[in-house]
């Protein structure tokens, strides 16, 4: 009932304006003249009037849906259906307000803000800058911003009695805590980082209106992930394995990953048998052994069953599996993608990333023992040699052909176990790729980017490759359980710098705040807004497809054998040999005879050497080749292809970034050394003084040298080179079994050795042969007294990494 001091207000009621009901009451309400506004301000009536008036002549702006009738296609003169999406319709609002979610989006405060958006913008594409925090001068406080008294102490019932369930800064601490870690990536768990950038040298307008291959000397950012694929995320990094290889271009049309691997051929045709071959090759289930390591029964019990991977498994049997650094193997796309131009032309292409530093390998005896003495070796090398300056590079590289061109070539390019020879298809260089910056935070950056092979941007495709067409699904798919549901998008390391809008909503853990009151598409109320791009958007390129749908492969899939010998036949004889001790010790690993036998009746469709040199180390005889898929006659265009080969592609001789250990001792030659630690310094290389122990060891001309690192701390594997010192110090690391182990290991692992003046005497105590085995010099040991010469002699054997011409197996040292 109403009281005297209030009585009931007759004209309170909604002022119909538009003869409507407003059923709301966000909707206007307009007073008569004489009556007061008791519950809005001013300003908001006023502006709940602009709204609604303004969405009503938004929303008439759109009569009908004028794109309905070109959804439809028309039918091109070739019979297939001619797809050109129109632009959707929009229209402007007429105030800001009218897209508004709230008329009182005004009001400001520290936290909403100025109140007034920037319209048609997402900040999410803004620059990192936006998310980075630092906490210099800054106490700590808890999530929720309250500053923490202390950080030592829980909250008890007195000094000796129970902690209370009341402290919510410890609850709120641990639990974070124990809620740190987030699944690991099914595969490619362990991998490393960094920031940089692309440039493309020569334009690619002609193959593809892709924007970053737009202009010569136009600079796209990317994120760059390498990454083993069978261990797990703490597992060493210089263990045999392919090398994932994926590059996110953050280009102004969006989102272009490469996810490619340091190999270009793949195990399998068909995505179907991806969860086959990877429970084959991660640790067996019944006791979760061995990690990160192919040589185990179940792997090769899978692959020799599925003879479509024997290309493969040479690849991973060869030195590429256990590269020098990240910074010295190449990449590859893979698959074969399609480049579409403006016109809407296609051609088919491969991608290639080109190492500027060339292709160098570990060796196997190496990789094993760096595993123990520094798991991080891969990951540390990339993030040093970037601190320091020496930025890796790559070459961008295109293999460029058309489909008329295909279809002739004797393999099957949508086969990803096929490469396309470079004698057929030259690799074209395109651009250049520069990763100059570490990341800030290796979980928020390294650990939760996502990337994708179904990120593209106009001017690139898909081929038809279903191992290709399998992972446009798994890559978005696995994220929503790794990443913790839909929104991983919005995480700051995968956000566009392309503007996002759509009409996408909601899910675990959104960030973005949509305003207005449009989520679907078509509206009027919004303006139409987001609009369809129509033809400025991405459009998938029109391949005609009149087929059966069917289970099955096409027929030159059938052929296993023929790129296995090119790979075979292109290697030179050091290579062939790493590639026969490779099968040979994952085998031998393995516990199944008849397993180790199938292994080499698959060989021996490759090449006799390769089956005989693999059947000899392990004891038995060739056995029959196994049956062929498919009796084919298959003529390769190509027979040996150079390119194939690690040696093909030496880098410029650069010493830059390699380290090189410079043994010390008492009685060394101070000046000397100092001088050699220079000239290896000015020349890019990384000296270091290795000693017994740390500390200062005493020179004979009286100038004491500090111990960097010690021969425990740094054994032999994690050096490129090593200097043995002259005068007593030589001597005194003689009787030292460490440091005789420590040049051996140089020597065996086929290193440039430097051996300044009694230095020689050091290598015969050691037993290290100063000729090769067939009496010829040994161009990667240099001996003698002029510094000057033996320096530059030195560095140039550097600059080839390894003598090779030492080799022999088993070793001499
Ligand atoms: Fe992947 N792969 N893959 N892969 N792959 C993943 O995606 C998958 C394949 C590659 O640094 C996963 O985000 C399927 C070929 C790299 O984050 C997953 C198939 C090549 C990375 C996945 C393949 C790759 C992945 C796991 C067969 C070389 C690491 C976590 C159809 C061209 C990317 C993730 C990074 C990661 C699926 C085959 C490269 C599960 C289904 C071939 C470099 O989605």
């Amino acid at each position: 009932m109403a009281n005297k001091k209030n009585p009931p207000q007759k004209s309170r009621g909604p002022h119909l304006r538009l003869g409507t009901t407003l059923s709301t009451v966000s909707a206007p309400s307009t007073l008569p003249p004489q009556a007061p506004r008791p519950l809005l301000s001013a300003p908001g009536a006023e502006a709940l009037d602009v709204k609604q008036g303004g969405t009503e002549k938004l929303s008439a702006a759109m009569p009908f849906n004028k794109a309905k009738t070109a959804e439809h296609g028309e039918v091109a003169p070739n019979g297939m259906a001619e797809a050109s999406p129109p632009t959707g319709q929009s229209v402007r609002p007429p105030a800001p307000i009218v897209g508004a979610s709230t008329v009182r989006e005004g009001a400001q405060s520290a936290k909403v803000g100025k109140g007034v958006p920037r319209i048609g913008f997402n900040p999410g594409s803004e620059p990192l800058d936006r998310v980075r925090v630092d906490s210099t001068g800054r106490p700590l406080t808890t999530n929720q911003g309250v500053l923490v008294a202390d950080n030592q102490n829980s909250l008890k019932a007195g000094l000796r009695g129970p902690t209370l369930l009341e402290d919510f800064i410890l609850r709120e601490k641990i639990t974070h805590f124990d809620h740190e870690r987030i699944p690991e990536r099914v595969v490619h768990a362990r991998g490393s980082a960094a920031h940089g950038y692309f440039e493309c040298t020569v334009p690619q307008s002609k193959f593809t209106k892709a924007s970053p291959l737009s202009a010569a000397g136009k600079r796209t950012p990317v994120f760059v992930r390498f990454s083993t694929v069978a261990g797990e995320r703490g597992s060493a990094d210089t263990v045999r394995d392919v090398r994932g290889f994926a590059v996110k271009l953050y280009t102004e049309e969006g989102n272009w990953d490469i996810v490619g691997n340091n190999i270009p051929v793949f195990f399998i045709q068909d995505a179907m048998k991806f969860p086959d071959l990877v429970h084959a090759v991660k640790p067996e289930p019944h006791h979760a052994m061995p990690q990160a390591s192919s040589a185990h029964d179940t792997f090769w019990d899978f692959v020799s069953l599925m003879p479509e991977s024997t290309h493969m498994l040479l690849w991973q049997m060869s030195d590429r599996a256990i590269p020098r650094s990240l910074r010295m193997m190449q990449g590859f796309g893979v698959h074969t993608f399609r480049l579409v131009n403006k016109s809407g032309g296609s051609v088919f292409c491969k991608f290639h990333w080109l190492p500027v530093l060339g292709t160098h390998s570990l060796a196997w005896d190496e990789a094993v023992k760096i595993c123990g003495a520094d798991a991080d070796f891969h990951r540390r090398d990339l993030w040093e040699s970037i601190e320091a300056g020496a930025f890796p590079q790559w070459d961008l590289g295109l293999q460029i052909f058309t489909e008329e061109q295909a279809e002739g070539f004797s393999f099957d390019v949508l086969d990803p176990t096929k490469i396309v020879p470079e004698e057929l298809v030259p690799v074209k260089i395109v651009g250049r790729m520069v990763l100059d910056r570490n990341p800030d935070n290796f979980f928020a950056e390294t650990e939760q980017v996502a990337f994708c092979t179904a990120n593209v941007i106009p001017g690139i495709d898909f081929s038809n490759d279903p191992l290709l067409q399998g992972r446009n699904f798994s890559y978005l798919d696995t994220q929503i359980s790794r990443l913790g549901g839909p929104n991983f998008h919005e995480l700051p390391i995968n956000s566009a710098v392309a503007q996002v809008h759509n009409n996408q909503r909601d899910g675990m853990h959104r960030q973005a705040i949509p305003r207005g009151r449009v989520n679907y598409e078509p509206n009027s109320l919004g303006g139409g807004c987001p609009f369809q791009a129509g033809m400025m958007g991405f459009q998938t390129f029109a391949e005609p497809v009149h087929e059966d749908k069917i289970r099955g492969k096409p027929e030159k899939f059938a052929d296993h054998y023929t790129q296995a010998r090119l790979f075979f036949k292109s290697q030179t004889a050091v290579e062939q040999n790493h590639i026969i001790g490779a099968f040979r010790f994952e085998l031998s690993r393995v516990q199944t005879q008849a397993i180790r036998e199938r292994v080499v009746s698959m060989l021996a469709n490759v090449d006799d050497a390769l089956a005989g040199g693999v059947a000899g180390g392990l004891g038995f005889k060739v056995p029959a080749p196994m049956p062929l898929a498919l009796e084919m006659d298959v003529k390769p265009e190509v027979q040996v292809s150079k390119a194939l080969s690690l040696f093909a592609r030496p880098g410029d001789g650069t010493v830059k970034s390699l380290r090189v250990a410079i043994l010390i001792a008492d009685g060394a030659h101070g000046g000397t050394l100092r001088e050699v630690h220079r000239g290896l310094a000015e020349a890019g290389a990384i000296p270091r003084f290795i000693g017994p122990r740390l500390g200062q060891v005493k020179t004979s001309d009286g100038q004491p040298l500090h111990v960097e690192a010690s021969l425990e701390a740094m054994p032999s594997v994690l050096f490129d080179a090593v200097v043995i010192p002259n005068g007593e110090a030589a001597t005194a690391l003689a009787a030292l079994a460490q440091a005789r182990d420590f040049v051996r290991e140089q020597y065996r692992h086929c290193k440039p050795i430097l051996a300044l003046g009694e230095g020689k005497a050091f290598l015969d105590t050691a037993g290290i042969p100063v000729k090769l085995a067939s009496g010829a010099a040994d161009k990667g040991l240099v001996l003698g007294t002029t510094q000057a010469t033996n320096l530059e002699l030195f560095l140039a054997a550097l600059g080839r990494h390894r003598n090779f011409d030492r080799e022999v197996d088993p070793p001499r040292v």
